[in-house]
């Protein structure tokens, strides 16, 4: 049967993001015409959760396209990948000039890139787009970050910013934004993610050394998250560390978070964000070192294994629990600012690298709300690039200096404690050895490049006078003592 032309948007893809999101659509007032491709999941959806008068289910893409007022807006929800190619090469023909087809997958930014062109050479619109908030989030408001053809950002604007989180003092700044051409909305998401990974590994490490270190039981824990989440590190990922620590097994009684094998998964957002800044030549420490920390985690046999030969020192602090306890939150704030300003270089590099002029305080302000490293401490970010739209790196804004400069005592200390007691921080480690590689002006390179240029002929610059020049060091050794 084919449907009259009605609906605002189509979308397929019904797994849990898809459904949650075309339910927050239809919520808004808007109709929406849903596909599957599995048509029984369709049927089930449609029966039950989408039984709306504005949610029409269609059986085949031809009844889904059929369905939509023109411009036709489709949006997939499918698996990132070849679903997505194979989905574009099966709508381009049912499609019309002007119509956009959206993907709000977690796509490779090259391959929207690459989508981008081809869809616009057969004569539509193609938006990537950054959909956060995990599945609360596409139901009730997730923050957007949508990049591809400018010409369909006005076509799609009024309906992404309707279902997006909104912030600000009166609950009415949607988070959602154009953010640039072609795979830009995708990169800025898969950053998105990336800080997500460095967030949650900083937090696990606070985690351990207050368990570890200072023997916090769940309960002082979760007092303690609960009043960090109501200063500097107020956030959701701070918010539900309080949460997790509070939650009981129904059956037996014991805290759920200790009945977790700690082996981390990953879908590889982050690989993908570590992988780009090596080609870039970016340093993106904190992520790098989050995605080595869920490597490390996944090797529990091993682990186990070496547990039992290699030896360590014994894992207690003794200095003073409420001391040490600022200090860890401290630690904390200082790693996470420099995790942000690896952040932002690596979007300003690729942004300078794709050609794509990105507003860096607009996509800080996409975060405050929706996705799930949204934090207060992203307005600091945001006022930090309103002062200097061309920020060379967050830790040079005035506030975020005072912030580092305040608290880098306590930071050195929980580093220092940390490797004294053995307990593995590489998160807190690699942001500070970011923090003091970053603030010296010279740097033991100049070695680096002697040893290049002794054994591999590479040449060196001077700091006396300008040129390349190259040292025949074997004829400039001289004996030792
Ligand atoms: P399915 O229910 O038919 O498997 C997440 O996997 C979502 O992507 C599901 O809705 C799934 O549909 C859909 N999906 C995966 N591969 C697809 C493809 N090649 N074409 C269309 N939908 C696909």
């Amino acid at each position: 049967m084919t449907k009259q032309a009605s609906c605002d948007i189509g979308l397929i893809g019904l797994a849990v993001m898809g459904e949650n999101l075309a339910l927050n659509i239809a919520s808004r007032g808007y109709s929406i015409a849903v596909y599957n491709r599995t048509t029984s999941v369709t049927d089930a959806f449609t029966a039950d959760r989408g039984k709306q008068p504005n949610v029409v289910g269609c059986r085949t893409l031809e009844d889904l396209v059929a369905a939509l007022k023109a411009p036709r807006k489709v949006m997939m929800m499918v698996k990132a990948g070849p679903a997505v190619d194979q989905l574009i090469a099966t709508l381009t023909p049912l499609l019309s000039k002007g119509d956009v087809i959206i993907d709000g997958g977690n796509t490779l930014p090259s391959d929207t890139d690459r989508r981008t062109r081809e869809v616009e050479a057969s004569g539509l619109l193609y938006i990537g787009t950054g959909v956060s908030g995990g599945e609360e989030g596409a139901l009730k408001g997730p923050s957007l970050m949508p990049g591809g053809s400018k010409a369909a950002w006005p076509l799609i604007q009024p309906i992404f910013q309707a279902i997006a989180a909104k912030v600000g003092p009166k609950g009415d700044i949607p988070c959602c934004d154009w953010v640039g051409p072609r795979g830009a909305g995708n990169y800025v998401k898969m950053v998105h993610n990336g800080i997500e990974y460095g967030d949650m590994q900083l937090i696990c490490e606070a985690y351990w050394l207050l368990k570890q270190a200072a023997g916090l039981s769940n309960d002082q824990l979760a007092k303690v998250f609960d009043t960090w989440n109501r200063g500097e590190l107020d956030s959701y990922l701070i918010e539900i560390t309080r949460d997790i620590f509070t939650a009981r097994d129904p059956g037996t009684n014991d805290y759920v978070v200790d009945k977790i094998l700690d082996k981390a998964g990953a879908k590889g957002t982050g690989k993908w964000m570590s992988q780009l800044a090596l080609d870039m030549g970016v340093p993106s420490t904190l992520v790098t070192e989050a995605v080595y920390a869920r490597c490390l985690s996944a090797m529990k046999d091993q682990r186990t294994r070496a547990s039992r030969v290699l030896v360590g020192p014994d894992m207690h602090n003794r200095g003073d629990t409420h001391l040490f306890i600022e200090q860890v939150r401290q630690a904390l704030y200082a790693s996470k600012i420099a995790s942000y300003a690896q952040g932002f270089v690596q979007l300003a590099a690729a942004a300078k690298e794709n050609e794509w002029q990105l507003d860096y305080r607009s996509i800080a302000m996409l975060w405050r709300g929706g996705c799930i490293i949204r934090a207060q401490f992203l307005e600091r970010i945001a006022e930090a690039y309103d002062a200097e739209p061309n920020l060379e790196n967050l830790m040079l804004a005035p506030y975020f200096q005072k912030a580092l400069a305040d608290s880098q005592s306590a930071w050195r200390h929980v580093i220092a404690s940390a490797a004294t007691i053995g307990v593995p921080v590489p998160g807190f480690m690699a942001a500070l050895a970011y923090y003091d590689g970053y603030r010296h002006e010279r740097l033991p390179a100049n070695l680096l490049q002697a040893q290049r240029d002794y054994f591999g002929a590479h040449t060196y610059e001077r700091t006396d006078k300008p040129g390349t020049f190259h040292t025949e060091w074997l004829d400039l050794r001289r004996p030792v003592g």
